[in-house]
């Protein structure tokens, strides 16, 4: 997808506290240090607009960012670091919890696994949580550039059997990019109204929700 313009948009840190829902919202999960904010940027084509880090659990609060006033990435604390405080730690559940179980224009989750660590317990977790609110996820195998050919094969083989599709991606070298993608744009045409907007056969707007209305997200 080309992308004009990618801003962060707002971040939250206390349960049913977010910025005002403008548009689709594609969540990214997963343990920390596993690579959801690396992921974010390389899907956006930027460096550094999600922050990165090598030391796990530093991001703790849910983080938006819209694009090109279409689509918002949310990219939320990541879980199982044993060193975060255990205040933090107590944080995160009611967090993310009320964002996923809430939010109306959440169109999908992308549950990012360590290729090398493959899904656990708490990803079993997330699955079922999301199953009760039938929200689609996809499953991302990060760090891939980090195996070799045969321990690849066999890591995703075994991420398969989880029963969700498996992109294998890699924030380094760009692999996955254009499969994360795709399944993201068909999210959003699954959860758009029938005719969308400028589309032949729309329905006509009613005259107190005029396109222009919609509030834009505001970059802090
Ligand atoms: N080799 C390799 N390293 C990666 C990849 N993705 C992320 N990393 C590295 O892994 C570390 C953690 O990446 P982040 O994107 O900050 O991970 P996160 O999931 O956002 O972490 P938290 O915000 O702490 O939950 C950083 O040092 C990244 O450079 C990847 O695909 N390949
Ligand atoms: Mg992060």
């Amino acid at each position: 997808m080309k992308i004009s313009t990618a801003t962060f948009a707002g971040a939250s840190s206390q349960p049913g506290r977010f910025p005002p829902a403008t548009h689709p919202e594609v969540a990214f999960a997963g343990r920390s240090n596993v690579g959801k904010s690396s992921a974010i940027n390389r899907l956006l084509g930027r460096r550094k607009l999600a922050r990165t880090s090598s030391t796990p659990g530093r991001t703790q609060q849910i983080n938006f960012f819209a694009i090109d006033d279409r689509l918002v990435f949310v990219d939320l604390p990541g879980y199982g670091y044993a060193r975060v405080s255990q205040s933090a730690r107590a944080a995160w559940r009611p967090l993310v919890e009320s964002y996923l179980g809430d939010r109306a224009v959440l169109v999908g989750v992308v549950i990012l696994v360590d290729v090398r660590r493959g899904p656990e317990a708490e990803e079993q977790q997330l699955l079922d949580f999301l199953a009760t609110r039938g929200l689609p996820a996809l499953l991302v195998a990060t760090k891939v550039d980090k195996l070799n050919r045969r321990d690849r094969t066999r890591a995703l083989k075994a991420l398969s059997e989880v029963g969700l599709p498996v992109v294998p991606f890699s924030a380094v070298k760009g692999e996955g990019v254009d499969a994360v993608w795709r399944t993201i744009r068909q999210w959003m045409q699954e959860k758009e109204p029938a005719g969308p907007r400028g589309k032949p056969g729309a329905p006509p707007r009613p005259k107190s929700q005029p396109a222009s209305s919609a509030p834009k997200a505001r970059a802090r």
